[in-house]
């Protein structure tokens, strides 16, 4: 299904009209956690009900820090007159607070093997981050190991906890952007002797929820070059 995507704010745009009662999820279309609340959004089905403002961040209108959201990043959740923010929080919020899919298991082996996998996510990520200042290939191998082995642990479906949850989520748009990466620019597969990461991204990109918020895997490496990789330009 396509889908348009609004045009981001910038430091000229007027800000929408504020605690009107309309749920807004603050963004940005390259900003992997705006991503998971984005999916989220999707997913359950939220698209009429929790509009999507973009912010260009590096044009910033000033009225995003000083009347919407004071820690001046994305993602945001305007709803019920007040603004929340943190990805994984706003995961959860969207889950519990809206209609849709529950994207959060019921059975208590699951439930505990994804508050493991969530607490884990943010070291994951540092270390994917870490790696480009050195050997990024090998740096980056214990962490695509890890989800190899946590993709081990249920075998009723190819997700992190068998069916799709917020743990697959959370962990995507950084495995979407470390993958396309490592690829171009490292020639390196990180699929390669990992069956069931193959098949986890296969089966993520079937999800229209996902795929409706993937940006074009050049613009992830011109990101990456300009930001992190400064050497492979
Ligand atoms: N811990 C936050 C991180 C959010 C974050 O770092 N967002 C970045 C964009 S990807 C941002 O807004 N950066 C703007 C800034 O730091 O000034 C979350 O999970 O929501």
């Amino acid at each position: 299904m396509a889908t348009v995507r609004p045009p981001p704010l910038t430091s000229t745009s007027d800000p929408p009209p504020l605690f009107d009662g309309t749920t807004r999820l603050y963004t940005n279309y390259n900003c992997p956690y705006a991503q998971r609340v984005w999916i989220t959004r999707n997913y359950k089905g939220l698209q009429d009900k929790i509009q999507l403002v973009p912010i260009d961040l590096q044009n910033r209108p000033a009225w995003y820090k000083e009347k919407v959201y004071p820690e001046n990043k994305v993602p945001s959740l305007e709803h019920n007159g007040k603004v929340l923010g943190e990805s994984l929080d706003l995961i959860k919020y969207v889950d519990a607070n809206f209609e849709g899919p529950s994207i959060f298991p019921n059975d208590p082996s699951k439930k505990e093997f994804g508050e493991e996998l969530i607490s884990q996510v943010d070291t994951f990520t540092r270390n994917l981050f870490t790696s480009l200042k050195g050997d990024a290939v090998q740096q980056t191998s214990p962490s695509f190991e890890f989800l190899e082995n946590a993709l081990g642990k249920f075998d009723d479906g190819p997700f992190l906890l068998g069916q799709f949850s917020w743990v697959d989520i959370a962990y995507i748009p950084f495995v979407e952007r470390f993958h396309i990466v490592l690829a171009e620019v490292f020639k390196h597969d990180i699929t390669e002797g990992r069956p069931k990461l193959a098949a986890w991204i296969e089966e993520v990109n079937k999800i229209d929820a996902y795929t409706q918020t993937r940006i074009d895997p050049k613009e992830i490496v011109d990101i990456f070059k300009s930001r992190f990789l400064p050497q492979q330009q």
